[in-house]
């Protein structure tokens, strides 16, 4: 249980999000083995508590660049099923027209920043926003926010990215899920401190660590962070504790993964569960009846996407929905 006890509505939320996220990944997993899915499809097992409460604690305004398993941070900062259903079906109505790769998707009229590459490329962009925002006197008190795994926190670009942040003291936020993998590679072969948050000292962050499987203590701590970055303290990095409870992809059984190292590490997901049980703040039929609302809007969403086109290169526009979203936005402010 989480060092400090956040209010059971917010705890609630995240268990609905972190139900939903796992309910879509269910799907995306299906509907690649049924082969509807161009490419692999990547999830985020395990991994549903430290990034759902990212997304829940940045709010409209702040910029998030999540990585490839952060469905339920998404889900929180705004992406709807039907958005993420219909880029993985490569449907021209998604965020991305169609064009792109199933993980490949962003929005920027919501301040989501579309992906480019899960090894520190994302970096750089949110912390080109916050300066942008900055010298144009309108950072105001938002925030931006990246994701990185364990194996991508020894890439060049993000350790060039994160010179930067430090420097500029911006209000950035770096999560890291240390899941102990990178495709195959263990965390020992990919860093040779004790643990990551050895590093952000390093870069001028504050340093701050959860246990990622305790759904509490990653909203108390990411919570912390932002907090901390938005009230002007520069820049932070959270590192959370768990396991990659899936392949790198659809393609990888994880089969390298021990037994003993899989049996050590818990699930976020009924690990809530039973602490909210525990408390009283859920019984068993609101559990079910969540997981059954979570499966049927995933359901819906992919019936919706499937009676859409695909993507067209001979009728495309090919003007990037992103421009127009950003004439939007200019024309809002
Ligand atoms: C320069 C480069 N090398 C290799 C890859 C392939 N690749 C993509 S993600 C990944 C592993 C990333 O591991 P980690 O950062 O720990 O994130 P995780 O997948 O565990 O969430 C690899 C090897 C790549 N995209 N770019
Ligand atoms: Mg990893």
């Amino acid at each position: 249980m989480g060092q400090i006890m956040t209010d059971p509505a917010l705890r609630l939320k995240l268990y609905k999000l972190m139900t939903l996220a796992r309910a879509s990944d269910d799907r995306m997993a299906k509907l690649k083995a049924q082969n509807e899915v161009a490419g692999s499809a990547f999830l985020g097992r395990g991994q549903e508590a430290f990034s759902g409460a990212a997304g829940l604690h940045l709010k409209s305004g702040d910029v998030f660049a999540p990585c490839i398993r952060d469905q339920a941070g998404r889900f929180a900062f705004g992406e709807t099923p039907l958005d993420c259903v219909r880029t993985v079906l490569g449907r021209s109505t998604g965020p991305m027209k169609g064009r792109d790769g199933n993980i490949h998707r962003g929005n920027w009229g919501i301040g989501l920043l579309p992906f480019i590459s899960h090894l520190g490329a994302m970096i750089s962009p949110v912390l080109g926003v916050l300066l942008a925002r900055r010298l144009a006197g309108r950072l105001g008190d938002s925030v931006g926010a990246a994701s990185i795994g364990d194996g991508g926190m020894s890439a060049g670009a993000l350790n060039e990215a994160l010179t930067i942040a430090g420097v500029e003291r911006l209000p950035f936020v770096l999560l890291v899920a240390d899941n102990r993998y990178s495709y195959s590679t263990t965390s020992d072969r990919t860093y040779a401190c004790a643990h990551l948050v050895d590093r952000a000292a390093a870069f001028g962050f504050a340093g701050h660590r959860c246990d990622g499987t305790d759904a509490d203590a990653c909203l108390a701590t990411v919570g912390a962070a932002v907090a901390a970055a938005r009230a002007g303290m520069g820049p932070q990095m959270v590192v959370a504790d768990l396991l990659r409870l899936a392949g790198h992809g659809t393609h990888d059984d994880a089969s390298y993964v021990p037994e003993d190292v899989r049996s050590r590490w818990g699930d976020c997901l009924p690990l809530f569960e039973r602490t909210l049980m525990q408390q009283g703040l859920l019984s068993a039929d609101e559990a079910s009846r969540i997981r059954e609302e979570a499966r049927a809007e995933i359901e819906a969403a992919v019936e919706q996407a499937r009676s859409e086109p695909q993507a067209d290169p001979a009728t495309d526009d090919w003007q990037v929905r992103s421009e127009r979203d950003l004439v939007n936005l200019r024309a809002a402010r």
